[in-house]
């Protein structure tokens, strides 16, 4: 299995701890209604504390993946994320964008992104082709369906099947496109087309997950509906439950998790660390 991660401006080493990717959203609802400059100071405030609080990764958002949120225009996302980008990217962290759109992935990577984080596995139009000539890490991700359809009725014979020939498939079209294995990190994508007997089992089968394509697991399943099955919280009260998740995704195996507590998760991660890889 790889234990390197090339991230533009960046290298990881995941043989040494798992690593932190802290969520920041940049869609309209994830601040208060004061416009753009609002935005961009919430956004800022928002990295600096996820540095403090020992992050890896910023995954920065402008569209939201809810199940049943509707996609936004090009450009809305451009203007929403690029300020960000710039006024992030000299705070020595690595900026990941989530994002779906090739148009928004190459703005990216020439302001200075380090990472493509895509749930949609890079399948639009020109999206391997946006990404293949940099050196910017690639998350791909496995959705069944979109986010306006995905939860209606998931449906799998094999889910651990499934979702890992699709994975498989896809490194393979980035490979074929010139992108080295070295920058690749692959997701089950909790909660995208999935109800939570098939998360549970692709959460149980990262490992397998993992020893199959040869390339480390990011996982996310921060505040998710999953946690809120498997607790009966609500997504404001589900933040123990998403340790729960998080350990339980690193003690399969995970070398990324992508989260909304950043200071509660590197500290879980601290202790289970010390427990369990001797540092
Ligand atoms: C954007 N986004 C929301 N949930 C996600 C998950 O589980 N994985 C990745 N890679 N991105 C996600």
């Amino acid at each position: 299995m790889r234990q390197y991660l090339q991230c533009g401006r960046f290298g990881f080493n995941l043989a040494q701890r798992p690593l932190v990717m802290g969520i920041l959203n940049v869609t309209p609802d994830s601040f208060s209604d004061g416009g753009r400059f609002q935005s961009l100071e919430f956004a800022m405030e928002r990295a600096e504390q996820m540095i403090a609080d020992g992050v890896d990764i910023i995954d920065i958002g402008g569209e939201s993946t809810r199940p049943g949120s509707p996609s936004v225009p090009v450009q809305e996302e451009l203007d929403r994320v690029m300020p960000v980008i710039y006024a992030l990217r000299e705070l020595g962290h690595a900026l990941s964008i989530d994002t779906c759109k090739p148009e928004v992935m190459r703005e990216a990577i020439i302001a200075g992104a380090d990472m493509i984080n895509d749930i949609n596995a890079f399948r639009a139009p020109g999206a391997v082709e946006a990404v293949a000539d940099s050196d910017v890490g690639l998350c791909i991700m496995h959705m069944q369906g979109t986010p306006q359809n995905m939860q209606a009725q998931p449906h799998y014979g094999d889910v651990m099947a499934e979702v890992t020939d699709f994975l498989r498939e896809r490194v393979a079209a980035l490979e074929a496109a010139g992108v080295a294995r070295d920058r690749v990190t692959i997701d089950p994508g909790f909660g995208f087309g999935k109800t939570v007997e098939h998360n549970v089992t692709l959460l149980r089968g990262i490992n397998e997950l993992q020893n199959a394509l040869g390339l480390p697991v990011l996982a996310g399943l921060s505040r998710k509906s999953m946690i809120g099955a498997l607790t009966g919280r609500s997504v404001e009260q589900r933040m123990a439950g998403s340790l729960g998740g998080a350990l339980a995704a690193v003690a399969q195996g995970a070398r990324i998790v992508r989260v909304h507590d950043v200071a509660e998760t590197v500290d879980a991660l601290k202790v289970w660390n010390a427990a369990v890889a001797g540092h």
